[in-house]
C-alpha cells in the first residue's frame, strides 16, 4: 500500500505543472505500478493547482522569525541549516543523533502534491518533495510499547529573532498518535517545486501532516521523541480551548473566534471566494479510520 501512495502521488503532483520534474522520470517511477487510476488518491488530486513559488514562500507562519506572514520571509535567511543533525529517542532501538545528511542518503524523495489548511481558514496547494515520516522511524526502530510521537523545533534564539519574544513557549513543539505519524501521508519535506526547502518554510527537514491543521506541520526539527504518552504541543499549551492535540481539519467545529466552514485559498485575488473546507481537509477516504469510535468535537 505504501508503495502505491508513492506512485501515485507522484504522478499527480506532475501533471498539473510539470515544469518542475522530468515527467520521464516519474513515468520510469510508475513502471510497473499499473493500479494508480483506481485509487482514491488519483481523483482527489485531480485538478489541484498549485500555488506559486512565490506565495508559497511569502505568506508564511513561523514565529521564531516573527508574527507576521512577511516575517519568515525577510528574517529566516539568518538560519544557519546546514549541518543538521536530529535526535532520535525515548522508545527507539537505535536512539541516536542522526546526521541529516546520513538520513537522506537512505531515504527516496517524491513528490507530494497536497492542500495546505491553516486554522487561520486560509489554504494553500503545496508541492512537496520529501519522505515518509514512517521510513524515518523504522530508520531508528519503533518499540512495541510506543504509542505517540514528539517532535521539537530548533531553539536558537541567535538566529532566531522571534524566540526573544514569549508568544509561545520555545522551543516549539509538536506531536502525534504513532498510527497518525506512520500513515502514508505524513512526510518529512525536505523540498518544494523541486528545490531545497526555504528557510521560510521549515528548512532543512520539517513535518507535513495534510489533514491537519497547518500548525501540525512543525518546521525545522530537531528531535524526534517516541513515547508511551500523549506530549505537550505549542497551540494547546498556549489556548488549551482553542487548540487541541488532534487538530484535525473539521468544518462542523468551529474555532472558538471564526468559523472552520470555508477557506480563502491564498492566491486569488482581493476578491477571491472562499471555499467550502473538507473534513479532514480532503483526505478523509484515507484517514477517517483512524478515527473510527471517538467523537472529534470533544477530540478536536
Ligand atoms: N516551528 C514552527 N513550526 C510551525 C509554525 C511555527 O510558527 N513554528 N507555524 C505553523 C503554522 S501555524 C502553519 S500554518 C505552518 C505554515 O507553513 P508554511 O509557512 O510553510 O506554509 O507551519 C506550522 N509550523
Ligand atoms: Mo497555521
Amino acid at each position: 500500500m505504501a508503495g502505491r501512495w508513492k506512485n501515485d502521488l507522484t504522478e499527480n503532483a506532475v501533471t498539473p505543472e510539470r515544469a518542475f520534474l522530468d515527467r520521464r522520470q516519474v513515468m520510469a517511477g510508475l513502471a510497473g505500478v499499473g493500479l494508480a487510476a483506481s485509487l482514491p488518491g488519483v481523483a482527489r488530486a485531480e485538478g489541484l493547482k498549485p500555488n506559486s513559488w512565490e506565495e508559497v514562500t511569502t505568506y508564511n507562519n513561523y514565529y521564531e522569525f516573527g508574527t507576521g506572514k512577511d516575517d519568515p520571509a525577510r528574517y529566516a535567511e539568518a538560519l544557519t541549516v546546514a549541518p543538521w543533525t536530529v535526535k532520535i529517542d525515548g522508545m527507539v532501538d537505535r536512539p541516536a543523533d542522526y546526521a541529516l545528511e546520513d538520513i537522506l542518503a537512505k531515504m527516496t524523495i517524491e513528490e507530494r502534491l497536497y492542500r495546505f489548511r491553516c486554522v487561520e481558514a486560509w489554504s494553500m496547494v503545496i508541492p512537496w518533495n520529501g519522505f515518509e515520516l514512517s521510513d524515518l522511524l523504522a530508520l531508528a526502530g519503533v518499540q512495541s510499547g510506543a504509542k505517540y510521537v514528539a517532535f521539537e523545533t530548533l531553539y536558537r534564539p541567535e538566529e532566531m529573532r522571534g524566540q526573544a519574544y514569549p508568544v509561545l513557549e520555545w522551543p516549539y513543539v509538536e506531536g502525534l498518535r504513532l498510527d497518525e505519524a506512520m500513515h502514508p501521508l505524513t512526510i518529512m519535506a525536505t523540498g518544494i517545486y523541486g528545490k531545497d526547502l526555504p528557510n521560510q518554510n521549515g528548512a532543512p527537514l520539517r513535518v507535513v501532516v495534510p489533514w491537519k491543521y497547518g500548525f501540525k506541520s512543525i518546521k525545522s526539527v530537531v528531535r524526534i521523541t517516541l513515547t508511551d504518552k500523549q506530549p505537550p504541543t505549542s497551540w494547546n499549551k498556549a489556548n488549551r480551548r482553542e487548540y487541541g492535540f488532534y487538530s484535525n481539519v473539521n468544518p462542523q467545529v468551529d474555532h472558538p473566534r471564526w468559523s472552520q466552514a470555508s477557506e480563502r485559498p491564498i492566491g486569488g485575488g482581493l476578491f477571491a471566494k472562499r471555499i467550502p473546507t473538507l473534513a479532514f481537509n480532503g483526505y478523509g477516504e484515507e484517514v477517517a479510520g483512524l478515527y473510527a469510535g471517538m467523537d472529534l468535537s470533544k477530540q478536536f
